[in-house]
């Protein structure tokens, strides 16, 4: 018996009715009351300026996402459910439009990344980084970037996008070629090959909405 053991005995002892092992605290009631809690949104320390509620093209809440100013970065924090496990593109598109049945494909009315100064993917004010959804479909996400701001999120009637595969940033060296063409194609550069939109939501101004 080693010390950490001889120091367990006495506590084991005090817990007997309820079993000790300290291994194994979480227990699989407190997992299904953790899957049981509905998505209350993100609870933040400091309070959004500007928030997202993202729903998918059958109009269920996923969750939210918030932005925050950090000097002169955007904190953006997210928690959400329901994705399909794995990466997912990510971005702030530049119409504050989510039509789940749209004619050119659910949530094609956000346009394309939020991108006023013309640059190319993933150069576009919109990008952000990719959000991770774990095997139970629930995504928790903490990301700084000071490629936009809290006020252009304000101002410029936005939405976020879920895309349904990852983002490849445009990063297609240029020893990948197609159709005679080295390199990312017209198509990479807009829209870094994420496919189509899982979920969506109108980036509202916190303030105006209190
Ligand atoms: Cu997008």
């Amino acid at each position: 018996m080693n010390y950490k053991q001889k120091l367990m005995m006495p506590i084991c002892a005090a817990f007997l009715l309820y079993g000790c092992n300290s291994e194994d605290h979480s227990t699989d009631t407190e997992k299904s009351a953790e899957d049981a809690k509905p998505v209350q949104g993100v609870q933040t320390e400091v309070d959004p300026q500007a928030k997202a509620e993202v729903k998918d093209a059958e109009g269920k809440t996923l969750g939210t996402v918030n932005f925050s100013a950090e000097e002169s970065s955007v904190l953006i924090e997210a928690v959400l459910e329901g994705l399909e496990p794995g990466y997912h593109g990510f971005h702030v598109h530049e119409n504050a439009s989510c039509e789940a049945d749209a004619k050119e494909g659910p949530f094609t009315t956000a346009g394309g990344h939020f991108n006023p100064t013309d640059e190319n993917h993933a150069k576009h004010a919109g990008d952000m980084l990719p959000l991770f959804a774990k095997d139970d479909g629930t995504a928790k996400y903490t990301a700084t970037l000071d490629n936009m701001t809290v006020e252009q999120l304000k101002q410029e009637e936005l939405s976020v996008v879920v895309h349904a595969n990852p983002d490849n940033f445009a990063n297609i060296p240029d020893h990948y070629e197609a159709d005679g063409e080295k390199g990312p194609n017209e198509g990479t550069l807009k829209t870094g090959d994420a496919g189509d939109r899982q979920a969506c939501g109108i980036v509202v101004s916190v303030d105006e909405n209190k």
